[in-house]
């Protein structure tokens, strides 16, 4: 019930704000309706859930792919939406709508980053730098928490976002370079534009 609410939030962000470009989550509520429990990742997804929450995770457990596009517009450079809610086991697809960016997790373990805030147990990921349009670089969400990333071209001018998935992790502020939507509303409203956040 919830996991609706919040696609249709999405969804409803992306007409709105991207003229037509496509149509990212159009194809992904369908799988929902009777994607339940069928896939391989079901059974680890529920153990590295605490106890009391199985049920829940397995009940809105998906496989749905969103899209944050990524875009140079004047002397901007940010992330669309800036603010993302997923559920564990949905896909990210990061696309280059203008300008060329990377899409890297706040890793210590890369290169590029000074701070870890991703979940501890997560798998970080840096897509390089894309230069083309179109180019795109995915990346599935499993372990519950936050994650905050961010653009390595553009960081130190604060091309950064954030991702929750399934709930709220355990980073504290913002990130060094610049602020992010707060987990809390991320949470309620399921994504967050640029345009709203930066007023
Ligand atoms: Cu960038």
């Amino acid at each position: 019930m919830r996991r609706r609410t919040f696609l249709s939030a999405v969804s409803a962000v992306g007409v709105g704000g991207l003229a037509g470009c496509n149509a990212p989550t159009g194809g992904t509520e369908t799988e929902l309706a009777d994607g339940t429990g069928t896939t391989a990742g079901g059974g680890s997804e529920a153990e590295t859930t605490a106890g009391g929450e199985t049920a829940t995770e397995q009940e809105t457990q998906g496989g749905a792919t969103e899209t944050v596009q990524m875009v140079t517009e004047g002397s901007e450079y940010y992330f669309d939406p800036i603010g993302l809610f997923v559920e564990s086991g949905d896909t990210v697809e990061w696309v280059i709508e203008s300008g060329a960016h990377s899409s890297t997790a706040y890793a210590q373990s890369l290169d590029s980053a000074d701070v870890t805030r991703i979940p501890e147990q997560a798998e970080p990921w840096n897509s390089g730098i894309l230069t083309s349009a179109g180019a795109s670089f995915s990346y599935t969400f499993e372990v519950t928490g936050t994650y905050d990333y961010f653009c390595i071209p553009h960081k130190a001018l604060g091309m950064i976002a954030r991702i929750v998935c399934g709930e709220p992790g355990d980073v504290e502020g913002d990130p060094p370079d610049g602020d992010v939507p707060a987990e809390q509303a991320i949470v309620e409203q399921g994504a967050i534009s640029y345009s709203e956040f930066s007023g």
